[in-house]
């Protein structure tokens, strides 16, 4: 480790602790934050502690330092991460993702977005036109998608309010030719409704700002700024000033919308202030009499293929409206995805390749929250929390100790929380609260929130990380009928159903897309299920590419610089499962690999491996080369694979072998002219 890392930092790496006890991990992560580093290794994962401060680790004098270096080679960063992975997909041709987890405000968008910077820099050395346009495409879709996704809430001002993975494509060269954004679950019902202190989209005030400052009202917020940058950055990626035209009168349309009232008379429901809906068909180039009835009325299904057009009640036109409302934002921000990614889709590839790139995923999604009222949002956003905690303990701390045994390598086995009972419980077949809440759905106006909340009851009477009013009737935060409560494994959140119902009423009366009559009788999908489905589909993707993880940490609740609140961060750094990482780690190797694949990277640095060995097996081989490199005391063998302990080792043999390298050429090219 370079000088920049001496002893009064701490340790840079929990695996160097005396001891692994909290107190140990603790007083080592104060101590590093205190003097400005907030990142700190175990292993390869990277712990990661938000400084809600300016520090000077950033820029391109920085990822100079990183570039083309060892993990090992410089203190903690996350630069040394993203070329680690962009190494690994280099050199070996693997597809990797960098997982960054961590609650509401613990700094995971701005890690992700210190990794694009850091890949954008260090490729495309030769600055070919079209890989700059992609970098340039990558770089400002962030800005427009924080626009229009992201929104300030009690726990962070700048909350990603959707789930965010973005594939980033790779050529041959390792320079990117390509991208693709999955969005997951947009947090849509904020259109409407937030709670105090809190804001909408802040794409919303960006608009009416810039209204503002059009009627000469002049707007000194922040907003305007941002303004201004996020239309630069659509222009950048291409959208044309008629879409970006689009984008605003929407907005102003659903703002519009939000505002419409109706008031009962006697003939029948009518609009409060129909300048209001006449701003929305102008705005939305939609006949006034279109908007008009499908805010007074809907159509159904009569018997067999018959449309009817029945009228709403008040409260069901009021369901109507908020549900345009939302389903229109989510459509304009699913439409932004879009644009980018047919703007990003990977031209030119590798014909060599068949066709296939490399990729690094990067993945930043929505952290674990806990507001005093939870809707059925928060349920999905702590569902994906504790779908990729439970990854991370697959990944981590599972088959690594799995994979020591299989290689008949002496283990002592390492205790770790596994939360699969919480995943379970949401997204089991027939019984899981995604399951129940599909049945309730399918019967919608019969089952009550009532109902579903005993069906809950009954199917999870025992279950430990569930429980409710009815099943604990003292707990007066929770009401009866209403509310029920999940143990996640970073906090225990109460979710009141009242929230559910209304997303049912308006699924039947808004069901997706073009669908004909056959089709509005079928059953949709409901949110929830779909959004299970996304989830299983995004941690199969991670699970088949080689991993590299950011834990993030909130040091305090109050966004305040430098201080850090030392029971909060204890209960992360407890449930994130930390400690047992680093248990796993120490116990455990730094690296593994396959005989052959060592022998072809480092026989040259040996004299009974290169250019062949005559030593019966390759596992022999590697015992002879590390024998004569002083190194056979830091690994083990086990049947197929060499597991190393220490990143020193192989350290050591990359220097080896940079060192051999320039003389074997030299060599070669003697030998070519016939010199030698
Ligand atoms: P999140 O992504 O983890 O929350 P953010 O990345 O948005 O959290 O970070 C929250 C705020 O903390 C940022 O807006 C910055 O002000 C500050 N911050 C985070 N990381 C750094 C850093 N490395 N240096 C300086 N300031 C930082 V959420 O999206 O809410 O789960 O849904
Ligand atoms: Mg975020």
């Amino acid at each position: 480790m370079e000088e920049e890392e001496g002893p009064e930092f701490g340790k840079p790496d929990f695996v160097l602790l005396d001891q692994v006890t909290m107190e140990d991990f603790m007083d080592n992560l104060k101590l590093r934050f205190e003097k400005g580093r907030i990142y700190t290794y175990i292993g390869e994962v990277v712990v990661s502690v938000n400084p809600y401060r300016k520090l000077p680790l950033y820029g391109p004098e920085m990822i100079a330092k990183y570039q083309g270096r060892e993990l090992y080679e410089r203190p903690p960063h996350l630069y040394a991460v993203a070329d680690a992975a962009h190494k690994a997909m280099k050199r070996r041709a693997k597809d990797t993702c960098i997982v960054i987890s961590g609650e509401s405000g613990a700094g995971k968008t701005e890690a992700s977005k210190h990794i694009m910077q850091y890949i954008a820099a260090i490729t495309n050395p030769s600055q070919r036109a079209e890989v700059e346009r992609v970098k340039d495409v990558l770089l400002k879709s962030t800005c427009v998608l924080e626009a229009f996704g992201n929104a300030h809430t009690n726990r962070n001002h700048n909350s990603s309010r959707f789930g965010k993975y973005m594939d980033i494509n790779f050529d041959f060269k390792g320079d990117p030719t390509g991208g693709h954004i999955h969005s997951y679950l947009l947090e849509k019902s904020r259109v409407l409704k937030q709670h105090s202190g809190e804001r909408n989209f802040h794409s919303f005030y960006q608009v009416r700002d810039e209204a503002d400052h059009g009627a000469g009202k002049g707007s000194s917020d922040s907003d305007e700024a941002n303004y201004q940058a996020v239309i630069q950055a659509m222009k950048v990626i291409g959208f044309s000033s008629d879409e970006m035209d689009c984008v605003h009168r929407i907005l102003a349309a659903i703002l519009h919308l939000g505002n419409i009232q109706f008031v009962e008379t006697e003939s029948g429901l009518e609009v409060a202030e129909e300048r209001l809906v006449d701003h929305v068909a102008r705005l939305t180039a939609t006949p006034r009499d279109l908007v008009m009835r499908s805010l007074l009325s809907r159509t159904v299904a009569s018997g067999g293929r018959e449309l009817i057009e029945k009228d709403h009640s008040a409260p069901e036109a009021r369901y109507a409206r908020d549900a345009c409302a939302k389903a229109i934002y989510e459509r304009l921000f699913g439409w932004i995805v879009g644009r980018i990614n047919e703007v990003m889709e990977a031209r030119g590839r590798d014909p060599r390749r068949d066709g296939k790139d490399t990729v690094i995923g990067v993945l930043d999604i929505y952290g674990f929250e806990i507001f005093p009222d939870n809707s059925f949002e928060q349920f999905c956003i702590n569902y994906c929390n504790e779908k990729l905690q439970q990854l991370f303990i697959q990944l981590i701390l599972k088959q690594e100790q799995e994979e020591y045994q299989r290689e008949g390598i002496t283990w002592q086995n390492i205790e770790y929380f596994n939360n699969s009972a919480i995943v379970e419980l949401v997204e089991r077949p027939h019984r899981g609260v995604l399951a129940i809440l599909d049945e309730a759905c399918a019967s919608v106006g019969t089952v009550t929130d009532r109902l579903f909340l005993q069906s809950l009851d009954t199917h999870h009477r025992h279950h430990p990380h569930y429980t409710s009013r009815q099943l604990c009737p003292t707990d007066k935060t929770m009401e009866f009928g209403r509310d029920f409560r999940i143990k996640h494994y970073a906090g225990d959140v109460t979710v009141c159903s009242g929230t559910y119902s209304t997303d049912l009423t308006l699924r039947s009366m808004w069901p997706d897309g073009q669908q004909d009559i056959t089709e509005v009788t079928k059953r949709p999908l409901t949110a929830g299920t779909l959004f299970k489905n996304s989830m299983v589909a995004l941690v199969e993707n991670l699970a088949a590419k080689e991993p590299y993880y950011v834990r993030c940490i909130k040091p305090n609740e109050e966004k305040s610089p430098g201080h850090l609140d030392e029971e909060r961060c204890r209960h992360q750094v407890a449930y994130l499962g930390l400690l047992e990482n680093v248990r796993v780690r120490r116990a455990g190797f730094a690296s593994r690999q396959p005989y052959p694949r060592f022998l072809l990277r480092y026989k040259m640095t040996c004299e009974y491996t290169w250019p062949n060995h005559l030593l019966g097996s390759d596992k022999s081989a590697v015992g002879a080369l590390l024998e004569q490199h002083g190194l056979k005391d830091d690994v083990a063998f086990g049947h197929n694979k060499l597991f190393i302990r220490s990143p020193r080792t192989l350290v050591t043999l990359e220097q080896s072998r940079a060192r051999l390298i320039p003389i074997i050429v030299l060599l070669l090219q003697k030998a070519w002219r016939g010199t030698l």
